[in-house]
């Protein structure tokens, strides 16, 4: 089978949310075993098909803009996971260098990641006002969390991309958890889509779990930002299965919903449908996983291998 990320078909969505599972298990393993340092990382683990089914609807050129949970949508959106572990490995030979953590990359439309809650948003209507005021018809797509929401500059973004009618893709990750507080402590409406119509944007409720859905409600919001129908607010319900970040033990979580979350996970929904569907067998699942195992396997031995960036690199490609 010879699927890659970035690909909108079953296998290849299936094939993605492994890629990012493994990718993030590898990084978090990295992380408890003290190879690398830093902040802990902030893992997608059940969350993949938000990213996997938000990205396989995204063509060659529109922007993504992600939130500190950022590994996801950079390995759906075909990123090399060599070069992205090399970055969170701080070497050399990752996206930025090894200097700054945060995974761009222009070419793929990845602009960068924000860890400050959710200072990327408004900075993708920038690039959907460039992309309309330049004329092209690209897309510019941010996720941003439960939490997030609750921020001013969403608000203030989806204001605007309602007024400026801009080509822009507002993705709320509802992982129903912002760090230890549940969403239903911070939001007292029954869906934070709702808020849509308060902008006169249109409001969309999916399956976060669901790759497919999550691929089509999007697909349906690029088409209508593509074609200059403007913005769409797309809330994903899915939920964190991991801490919010890898050391957190989650002691603030109840183990029956954690068990329960574990029933609903992505990987193993769509595995199951492809193969209720005659489309996927247990030998062909585990030939996908032992490659994606492998692919993983030899991005951490790259990033290993890499070298550290010299001190005085840390004056180069500075942008101010
Ligand atoms: C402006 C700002 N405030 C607080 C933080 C600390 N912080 C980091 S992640 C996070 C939780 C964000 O929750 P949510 O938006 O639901 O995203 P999730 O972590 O669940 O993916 C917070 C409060 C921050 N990084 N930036």
């Amino acid at each position: 089978m010879t699927v890659r990320a970035g690909d909108a078909g079953e296998l290849a969505l299936l094939r993605t949310m492994l890629l990012i599972r493994a990718v993030d298990d590898a990084w978090g393993e990295a992380y408890l075993r003290e190879e690398i340092g830093g902040i802990p990382p902030s893992l997608s683990t059940g969350q993949e098909a938000v990213s996997a089914g938000a990205c396989a609807a995204l063509d060659d050129g529109d922007f993504v803009f992600t939130t500190h949970r950022g590994q996801a949508p950079q390995v759906a959106r075909g990123l090399d996971p060599r070069q992205i572990l090399a970055e969170l490995y701080c070497r050399r030979t990752g996206y930025n260098k090894g200097k700054s953590y945060h995974v761009t990359d222009v070419a793929r439309g990845v602009i960068g990641m924000g860890g400050i809650v959710p200072a990327q948003v408004p900075v993708a209507g920038g690039m959907a006002l460039a992309q309309k005021l330049r004329g092209t018809d690209r897309v510019s797509l941010a996720f941003f969390g439960d939490g997030a929401s609750n921020e001013g500059a969403v608000h203030e973004t989806a204001n605007l991309a309602a007024m400026w009618t801009l080509p822009l893709v507002l993705v709320c990750e509802n992982n129903g958890w912002c760090i230890s507080q549940p969403v239903s402590a911070a939001v007292k409406a029954p869906s934070i889509a709702a808020r849509a119509a308060g902008y006169g944007l249109p409001g969309v409720v999916v399956d976060g779990n669901d790759a497919l859905a999550v691929r089509d409600a999007v697909a349906a919001a690029v088409a209508r930002a593509r074609t200059g129908g403007g913005a769409t607010f797309v809330e994903a319900r899915t939920t964190r299965l991991g801490g919010h970040l890898a050391h957190d033990r989650q002691p603030y979580r109840d183990a029956a919903e954690l068990a329960a979350a574990w029933e609903r996970c992505p990987i193993r929904r769509l595995r199951e449908r492809l193969a209720a569907a005659g489309q996927l067998d247990d030998a062909q699942y585990e030939a996908m996983a032992a490659e994606v195992a492998r692919e993983v396997a030899a991005a951490v031995e790259f990033a290993r291998a890499s070298p550290y960036p010299e001190p005085g690199e840390a004056f180069e490609d500075l942008w101010a």
